[in-house]
């Protein structure tokens, strides 16, 4: 047990969490070592949502309220930690879940389902019960898509994403939003919207801008992503990180 006062509460939580969905065969094995690296671009970030982060918040919040099959591509990392987030926002967005694995077993795709359902979701696309569309360029089991879900949406968030998925989505026409720590890794350069933050910290940020934004005219949505470029966003996030580094002005 973790005590309150220890100044590393938040990220030993969030390691229990994963640590658990490990156990329960949630998670893949690469999805500690996923976690890990997750950890360390967080802690030269400050652990907090940055500005940069803020806007592509602000810019991913108004592309899925415009889209028109927005879906949200959970894997196991997702499932393990922000779960109730993903029901909470499928359901303002009225957008579908598909689960999409890359180390994929049936096992953990009725893991993922299950924790899914429990935490509120009524459908879950991605597992074997229903008919999929193969994504071209995909060599692994992501190729795999539900032909209701990811097959046929307009915009699809993909968290925690590997650079080969982003890049065949974005290829098949498709509006990417990430959530990824690295701002330096293929998907975050690929995806059309790179929220370089925690996904524990951005999806109730997310979902607030959500609610928010639906009150604005779609001609304001638009402008929000028209003015939006991700490379400077991301160069941004790296500049907070090196201004971090430089002040040493992270860790506890
Ligand atoms: O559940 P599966 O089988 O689909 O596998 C999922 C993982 C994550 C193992 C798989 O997609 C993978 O290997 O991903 P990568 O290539 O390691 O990329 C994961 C990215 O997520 C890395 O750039 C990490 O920095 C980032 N990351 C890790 N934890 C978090 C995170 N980003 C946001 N929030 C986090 N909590």
């Amino acid at each position: 047990m973790v005590p309150k006062n220890h100044p590393r509460y938040k990220s030993l939580m969030l390691r229990e969490k994963i640590e658990k969905a490990y156990k329960e065969g949630i998670l893949a094995d690469a999805g500690m070592i996923a976690h890990g690296r997750g950890e360390a671009f967080d802690y030269l970030l400050g652990e907090k949502t940055t500005k940069p982060a803020k806007n592509a918040i602000q810019t991913a919040a108004a592309s899925l309220i415009l889209a028109e099959n927005p879906v949200i591509s959970v894997n196991g990392n997702t499932a393990a930690l922000v779960s109730r987030e993903v029901v909470k926002l499928a359901d303002i967005l009225n957008a579908r879940i598909e689960i999409n694995l890359f180390h994929s077993t049936p096992e953990r795709v009725a893991a993922i389902e299950d924790v899914l359902k429990k935490a509120g979701a009524e459908e879950v696309l991605g597992t074997e019960s229903e008919p999929s569309e193969l994504i071209e360029g995909l060599s692994s089991p992501r190729a795999n898509v539900s032909l209701v879900g990811i097959y046929k949406a307009d915009v699809v968030l993909v968290p925690l994403e590997d650079g080969d998925r982003t890049e065949a989505l974005v290829a098949a026409g498709k509006f990417v939003i990430t959530i990824d720590l690295n701002p330096l890794s293929r998907t975050s350069k690929k995806a059309s919207i790179t929220i370089v933050d925690n996904i524990v910290r951005a999806m109730p940020v997310l979902i607030d801008a959500i609610k928010h934004l639906k009150r604005y005219r779609v001609e304001e949505l638009r402008k929000l992503i028209v003015n939006f470029n991700n490379s400077e966003n991301l160069e941004k996030s790296l500049k907070k990180i090196i201004e971090n580094y430089m002040k040493s002005d992270v860790g506890s």
